[in-house]
């Protein structure tokens, strides 16, 4: 009894910590420690995308998985050697094997509606207010702004280690030098190419996952809804430093965006190219 006590008292420890974590209102853009489920939804398509995980595919699967072992645990009892010596020579079952073509096939159909609503979303993009290209490299993401936003561009790296300060909300693995800007509840299109291998342009809390391939000029798009600095990660393995090249987007207001426009120009300004400013040498060992 004691022993069942101290389980129930451990599982709603873990469940209370479980769920400060999941809503932890600082965690937001960012993964968290002991966390089980996506990080929040600050776009339409990142909450769709959320729904059709959790109402839609999860109980699906649970269901099946459940029918399946239920099948298995009578199977392995009911008709075992000891109690079924002489087993049944039935090959065939007609009705049986219409069964499992048509229900499945009725489960794909319910599957499938949503996901093509989704994906509907995700192509046919709402008319930009913000247009970015985005190019992955070898191990860094740069980013270009268009003349009508200033026409600059600038390299975006991971932020060493030993250089994180936890104190200006650093995140060691996902901080990067150079944040790209954009402004809250506006239409922000991503133009993502590579500029050597196929990267991945990934942020989970915007729903947002576009492969970056060289010599192409892929199309997503986003509208966050909430301001603050959403992190991702490359998500198509590239090399060596595949782990060492994170994402990080900051959502500010209107006028914030405007102001960083400015300084922004100033400081990336090189005749419209975007600055190379990192050796190779530079970048994070594999390691650290
Ligand atoms: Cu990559």
């Amino acid at each position: 009894m004691n022993k069942i006590l101290k389980f129930c008292a451990l599982t709603a420890a873990g469940a209370t910590v479980f769920c400060a974590n999941a809503f932890a209102d600082s965690a937001i853009g960012q993964p968290v420690q002991g966390q089980v489920g996506f990080e929040p939804a600050v776009t339409s398509i990142a909450r769709d995308i959320h729904w059709f995980h959790n109402i839609v595919l999860m109980p699906i699967i649970t269901v099946i998985t459940l029918f399946v072992l239920a099948l298995l645990v009578y199977v392995s009892l009911r008709f075992n050697e000891k109690r079924n010596p002489v087993p049944s020579k039935t090959t065939h079952h007609a009705g049986l094997e219409v069964a499992w073509t048509i229900i499945p096939v009725l489960l794909l159909v319910v599957i499938a509606i949503p996901s093509f609503r989704l994906l509907s979303e995700q192509v046919n993009m709402p008319k930009a207010d913000v247009t970015i290209k985005v190019t992955g490299n070898q191990w860094y993401w740069s980013y270009a702004y268009p003349k009508d936003q200033g026409g600059f561009g600038f390299d975006s790296m991971i932020i060493p280690a030993a250089k994180i300060d936890a104190s200006k909300g650093e995140v060691n693995l996902l901080s990067v030098d150079n944040m790209a800007e954009v402004p809250v509840n506006k239409v922000v299109h991503l133009q993502v190419t590579g500029a050597d291998v196929i990267h991945s342009f990934t942020v989970p809390s915007f729903g947002v996952r576009m492969d970056a391939i060289p010599g192409r000029l892929n199309q997503t798009w986003f509208k966050a809804e909430k301001e603050g600095v959403y992190f991702g990660q490359c998500s198509n393995i590239c090399g060596q430093n595949h782990a060492y090249m994170p994402i990080a987007i900051k959502v500010v207001s209107e006028d914030e965006y405007k102001a960083w426009l400015v300084t922004a120009k100033k400081q990336f300004a090189s005749n419209g190219q975007s600055p190379v400013r990192q050796a190779m040498a530079e970048l994070p060992v594999v390691n650290q």
